[in-house]
């Protein structure tokens, strides 16, 4: 069986005594509905310090961390996958338990 998790942002409207939000949005990647697996975290970041904010996703299976760069605006960020994480050289993988 295969599951598909797909990932949501939820936009805040107004912070009031309660927090207001829009309606969910699917975020893609590339185009298509961004599936990073079950038990994934994701992470917004300007990770590579151009002004827009990216996304990270740590992945249970491979225990990755998926690099999605923002490629559009702060407005509007359109999100294409760049590579995973990397210490010398290597993909870092962090296995559960
Ligand atoms: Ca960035």
């Amino acid at each position: 069986m295969r599951y598909i998790a797909l990932l949501f942002i939820v936009p805040l409207l107004a912070l009031a005594d309660l927090p207001l939000f829009r309606e969910p949005v699917i975020i893609e990647a590339d185009g298509v509905n961004l599936d990073v697996g079950v038990m994934s975290d994701p992470f917004m970041v300007d990770w590579d310090v151009d002004g827009l904010v990216d996304l990270l996703v740590g992945q249970y299976s491979p225990g990755k961390v998926s690099f999605y760069k923002n490629i559009g605006t702060s407005g509007n960020p359109v999100f294409t996958f760049s590579n995973y994480l990397q210490a010398d050289g290597s993909d870092i993988a962090v296995s559960y338990g």
